[in-house]
Parts: structure tokens; sequence; C-alpha cells
């Protein structure tokens, strides 16, 4: 029996996302290591063992509060810090945030996710989010919601409004992690994330490539994911979108080859969670596109927007979806 199908072979099947192995580095170095071939028939495989091979989960993403962030991510066009030309815009009504997400369920996604430039919520914030949950909920849509560092009572608030998932991102291994963020921690994540998952909220966590980090970053950051116990419902990986002003414009951009790798390495270690193909998408070919989602993600943001850049049109999505045959998952 293989290395990766002894591991997969003891998950608890009750518990989908529950690991009794974990991860050791090697393992994973060396998925990394396998011929492309090999390693994206493997990924597949498990992708086609715990999925419809040709559903994809749709999300969009809508900003509910844009900019001027104090937070110092080196990637991020929010971040006060950085000079991005981007306008900052206070908090949303919740009136034009439903009819944003009525919109959306219009263009077939089935879950909103709802995103704020903050390091952490106010309480006082969350009395409008919370309504906005509520209300994206009784459309009939998973809601989802990033609002940075969470407090345990305020995660319980959001459980209590209906959220279905909150996203929280460990971004890079831990080893990288100051190289691109020093105004929190590695472990502020993790602790968020311990907050949400003891709220009994989803937990959406992933991170971002082609940040001139190494392999073994992009193994460490999938190693984190895969022996959360349990393993995150949803896994965004991201390709950075380089955006002018933040510190990150202009570092080397990742293979492509080497992001599917990525992709298919995360489908392996993570056989029941949705990997989505996140930010980057509008930089990627339609054929690595396919080749990503052969290799396992079934998940992707649709709209014209991410939170504050470009994305592929929904007619070129649309387009995409038909020639490969992939239909919209349903809840
Ligand atoms: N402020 C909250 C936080 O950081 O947790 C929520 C919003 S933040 C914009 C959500 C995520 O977007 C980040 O964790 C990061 O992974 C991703 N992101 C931000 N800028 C990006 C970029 N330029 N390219 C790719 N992903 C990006
Ligand atoms: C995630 O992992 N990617 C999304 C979502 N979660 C919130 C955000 C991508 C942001 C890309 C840069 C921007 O549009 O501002
Ligand atoms: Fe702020 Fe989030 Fe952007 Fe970091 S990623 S600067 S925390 S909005």
């Amino acid at each position: 029996m293989s290395v990766t199908s002894e591991v997969i072979n003891k998950q608890k099947s009750a518990d989908v996302n529950l690991v009794s192995t974990m991860w050791p580095l090697e393992k994973i170095q060396t998925l990394f290591d396998t011929p492309f071939n090999d390693l994206l028939f493997k990924a597949h495989t498990t992708h086609r063992e715990n999925f419809d091979a040709n559903a994809v989960q749709i999300s969009t993403l809508l900003s509910i509060k844009t900019g001027a962030c104090p937070e110092d991510c080196s990637y991020c066009p929010q971040s006060v810090r950085y000079d991005t030309g981007l306008e900052k815009e206070a908090l949303m009504e919740i009136d034009a945030v439903i009819e944003a997400a009525k919109a959306a369920k219009q263009n077939g996604a089935s879950r909103f996710c709802m995103g704020a430039a903050w390091r952490s919520p106010k309480d006082r914030d969350l009395d409008k989010v919370t309504k906005m949950v509520e209300e994206v909920k009784a459309l009939g849509m998973e809601t989802c919601v990033t609002l940075g560092m969470l407090k345990d009572d305020q995660a319980k608030r959001l459980k209590d409004a209906g959220l279905d998932y909150y996203n929280h991102n460990i971004d890079t291994s831990e080893d990288y992690y100051a190289e691109v963020i020093t105004t929190r921690t590695f472990q502020d994540r993790l602790d968020t994330i311990d907050t949400v998952r003891d709220a009994g909220i989803n937990v959406c966590c992933g991170g971002i490539v082609g940040m001139g980090e190494e392999e073994v970053d992009r193994a460490k950051l999938l190693q984190t994911l895969a022996n959360m116990q349990p393993q995150p419902e949803s896994v965004p990986i991201n390709q950075l979108v380089q955006v002018a002003g933040t510190p990150l414009d202009g570092v080397e951009q990742i293979d492509s080859l080497e992001f599917i790798k990525t992709i298919a390495v995360a489908r392996i270690l993570m056989p029941k969670s949705q990997v989505r193909l996140s930010a980057g998408r509008s930089e990627m070919s339609d054929e690595m596109q396919a080749m990503c989602f052969f290799a396992g993600a079934n998940s992707i943001f649709y709209g014209d927007q991410l939170l504050t850049t470009e994305n592929p049109s929904e007619s070129a999505d649309h387009q995409l979806f038909k020639r490969l045959g992939i239909h919209p998952a349903t809840i």
C-alpha cells in the first residue's frame, strides 16, 4: 500500500474531516517529488472517490468594508501602510449587501462570502454583520465571513446568526510567516481558527502561494492545514495577485505546474475538504484552470471582482464550465 493511501485509509469515516494519523513533512515532500503524471493521477483518484468530479461549488465575494486596514500583510492592497490607490469604504449598509447577495444567487452562487479589512471586528460592527448573515441565510444561501481575529463571544454571536463558514487563512508556512506579516503571529491565526471551530462554525482556511516562498514552505503550509483536527471543511488556495504599491509586487511568480502540484497535494492530504481555486484565476489560462480542476480543485470564487481585484468575468467562467462539462455543485 502506498504511503498516501495508508494515511487516507486511516481517516475515520464517521467524522469526515477527522484524521487519526498526522502527516509528517517527509511524506508531503515525497508527494511534491512524485512525477507530475503520477501525482495528478493520485490526486484525481482521491477526488473522484470523494466528490462528483464534474461539480464545482460557486462562491461569490463581496468586500463589505474596504481598505484602511492597520495590518501590514505584504500581499494586501487593503493595508493602510501601502499606497495602492484603493479608495477606502466604511462598512456597507445591510440593504446594499442583501441586493448583492440576491444578484449572486441569481447568477448561480450557492455561498456568499463577506470580507472586511479589519484586524478584528468591534462588537458594534458585529451588530451589523450578524444582521447581514441572518438576511443572506434567509435567501437560502450558505454564508461565509472573513473579519480578522475573533474573540469567543464574537464567534458565538456569528454562529447564533446562522453563519456557516468563517474564512481565516494561515497564508504560508510558520517559518515564512514573519517575512510576510509582522503585525500578528502565526499562532494568532491558529487561535482564531480554534475559536471558530469551538463555536461550531465550519472552518475555511488556506493560504497564498507565489509570495517568494520555497516549495518546502508550501509543503509546511499544507501540513499545518492537513494536521488540523478536524481538517478545514474548505481550503482556499490563492495565487498571489500582485498589486502595485504592495511590498510583494514584482516578486518572482510561481511556476504554473508548481501551482497545480500544490492543488494536487492539497487534495490528497485533505480528501474530504472543498479545495478552492481562489485568487489569481485572471492570470491563469483556461488550460491551467482545467488542470487544477482535474487535480482536485472543486470550488471557485465567481463574479467579476474578488474583494478589490479582478476575477474572470462571469461570462468567461460560464464558457469555461460549458467547455469542460462542469456544472455548479448544489448545497
Ligand atoms: N482582514 C481579514 C483577514 O486578513 O483575515 C479578512 C480579509 S483578507 C483580505 C482575506 C484573505 O485574502 C487574506 O487572508 C489573504 O489570504 C487573501 N488575500 C489578500 N490579498 C491577496 C492577494 N493580493 N492575493 C491573494 N490573496 C490575497
Ligand atoms: C480567500 O482565501 N481568498 C479571498 C477570500 N478568501 C476572502 C480573497 C482574495 C483577495 C484577493 C485580493 C483582493 O481582491 O483584494
Ligand atoms: Fe488587513 Fe486582511 Fe489585508 Fe491583512 S489581509 S492587510 S488583515 S485586510
